[in-house]
């Protein structure tokens, strides 16, 4: 039995998993006008794997028998400088919902829910696994010297997130 902070907590998190997808699919579409197919891959995936999220927190809920509200979801940015600017963001992002899960975390634990608690965990380690890989990618780009810009460091760039995009 959920407690109404926690089935609150959890609810919002829901629907932060679609925007996060909306989000990712938005970087897509953007780089796919670039023609970036690389990054395209690269965001499509997370964006994939983002609904994937929803899904999990979805079904949880769903099994403790908590109402589930979807709300209205806000339309993700879709203005890019440049490639690194969208990496950048995407990072920014993924911290946003790390601190969001720590808060879920937080609160099972106190209200001695370890049930939630238990389920959460799966997410630390999903949200510490993704800040490891947007990390990974921008000290690539900082190897390179990539600024963003046209050039033989945007294709490298590209490729690497299409590997990326292949082996996640
Ligand atoms: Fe990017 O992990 Fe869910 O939101």
């Amino acid at each position: 039995m959920l407690n109404d902070e926690i089935k609150g907590l959890l609810n919002k998190q829901v629907n932060a998993e679609f925007f996060a997808s909306n989000i990712y699919l938005q970087m897509c579409a953007w780089a796919e006008g670039q023609g970036l197919d690389g990054a395209a891959a690269f965001f499509r995936t997370h964006s994939l794997e983002e609904r994937g999220h929803m899904d999990k927190i979805f079904n949880y809920m769903a099994e403790c028998g908590a109402a589930i509200t979807i709300e209205a979801i806000p339309q993700p940015p879709n203005e890019f400088d440049n490639l690194m600017d969208v990496i950048h963001a995407a990072y920014e992002h993924e911290k946003k919902v790390t601190a969001m899960i720590k808060k879920i975390a937080k609160a099972s634990f106190e209200a001695e829910d370890y049930t939630t608690f238990n389920f959460i965990e799966w997410f630390i380690a999903e949200q510490h696994e993704e800040e490891v890989l947007f990390g990974k990618v921008l000290s690539k780009a900082e190897m390179l010297g990539f600024s963003g810009q046209p050039g033989q460091s945007l294709h490298i760039m590209d490729n690497y997130l299409r590997q990326v995009a292949a082996n996640h």
